[in-house]
């Protein structure tokens, strides 16, 4: 079976869950304390969350890749284009986008909970900042009338996109355009998002 290993909260995880929700697929999510401990590190040494493990021995960090496989080994699905699909590269480019490009997240988080005062807005934050604006507004072009970065096609980008949006607006407080709110409260009302989201309270309850 798939098995997450994420934080009870942790905004990545749930990008693969979320996926496994709109396949329909059996999961199951394993709680990594926060920090990660030595157990959590001999099985990722990176200590980083998620991380997903197959029956077959499969055992990847980076949630992105994740997607991208658990898409191409479970599938078909609607979520990842075929090979002999026009839609292919803009799915891979978009998905990969949402942690190369809106790659700043973390250090940004990082400083805002962690940094001393004199360093919370420092030269490196606001060029980072700058670096997201700058994507986010690329973003927004991309989407166009939407309502998917695919057009009428929800796929695998848009639920590695989204997340990264809420990480920029819950995680650090930022605003998002109007078009890109809206996007983002689209996606949030799938039935399947919301499924993930309530597994991952129960998480937190446990
Ligand atoms: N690019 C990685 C980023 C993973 C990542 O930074 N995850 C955060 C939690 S959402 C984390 O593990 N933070 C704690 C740490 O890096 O030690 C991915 O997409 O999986």
């Amino acid at each position: 079976m798939l098995t997450i290993h994420t934080f009870a909260r942790g905004a990545r995880g749930l990008r693969v869950m979320w996926l496994c929700e709109e396949m329909g697929l059996p999961y199951q999510v394993v709680v990594v304390p926060a920090p990660a401990d030595e157990t959590y590190r001999a099985l990722n040494p990176l200590g980083s969350v998620p991380f997903l493990t197959d029956d077959n021995g499969v055992a990847i960090n980076e949630s992105v890749a994740m997607l991208l496989y658990i898409a191409q080994r479970q599938g078909p699905t609607p979520l990842l284009p075929a090979n002999d699909d026009p839609l292919l590269a803009r799915v891979l480019q978009m998905a990969v986008y949402s942690e190369a490009s809106l790659g700043g997240l973390n250090p940004l988080i990082e400083t805002l909970f962690t940094a001393p005062e004199q360093d919370k807005r420092n030269f490196t934050v606001l060029a980072i900042e700058r670096r997201l604006e700058g994507a986010l507004a690329y973003l927004e072009q991309l989407l166009g009338a939407g309502p998917f970065l695919c057009g009428e096609r929800f796929t695998v980008a848009d639920i590695a996109i989204s997340t990264s949006l809420g990480m920029w607006r819950g995680a650090l407080g930022k605003s998002l355009s109007e078009p890109l709110a809206a996007y983002q409260g689209r996606l949030a009302e799938r039935p399947a998002q919301i499924r993930a989201r309530d597994k991952q309270k129960r998480l937190t309850a446990a």
